[in-house]
């Protein structure tokens, strides 16, 4: 199981907002290099599966209007410690709570709309990427 790569979603909002370059630009100067990369929209049905891990929760119907609403951006990115080091560069899941210098802290308007998908392990880091990429 490979333990260098993660994978991100620009989210809704963010696209959206034409924020597409800005946050690729944190990612690469963070020292990812970005392995795939597709703007692609996704269905409910899409949303739904990708987040079905969610769907107990109270804010899950919600999350899957709001990430089929407009386009994403998915990526494959590689780097080593990918899925901690990712995960410290986009921040906490509410902004509010996310650390200066970070994505969500610069572009996340909400605990919902909150810029960024970033994988939470190197098994989810497979299956997610594999949702989007055949390789
Ligand atoms: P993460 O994206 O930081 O890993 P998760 O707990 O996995 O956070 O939640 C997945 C996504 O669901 C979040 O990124 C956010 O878009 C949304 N979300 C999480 N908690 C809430 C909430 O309390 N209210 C509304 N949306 C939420
Ligand atoms: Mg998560």
């Amino acid at each position: 199981m490979a333990t260098n790569r993660t994978f991100t979603m620009i989210k809704p909002d963010a696209v959206a907002d034409q924020h597409i370059g800005d946050i690729l630009a944190m990612i690469e100067h963070g020292g990812f290099r970005i392995v795939e990369l597709q703007k692609v929209t996704l269905t409910p049905e899409r949303a739904g599966e990708f987040y079905a891990v969610h769907k107990e929760r109270p804010f899950y119907g919600d999350l899957v209007k709001y990430m089929s609403s407009g386009p994403i951006v998915a990526a494959i990115l590689e780097k080593d410690n990918a899925v901690a080091d990712f995960r410290t560069l986009i921040g906490a899941t509410n902004p509010a709570n996310a650390e200066e210098g970070t994505i969500r802290k610069k572009f996340a308007k909400s605990i919902e709309a909150n810029a960024v998908h970033g994988s939470d392990s190197d098994e989810n880091a497979q299956i997610e990427g594999a949702f989007f990429f055949k390789s």
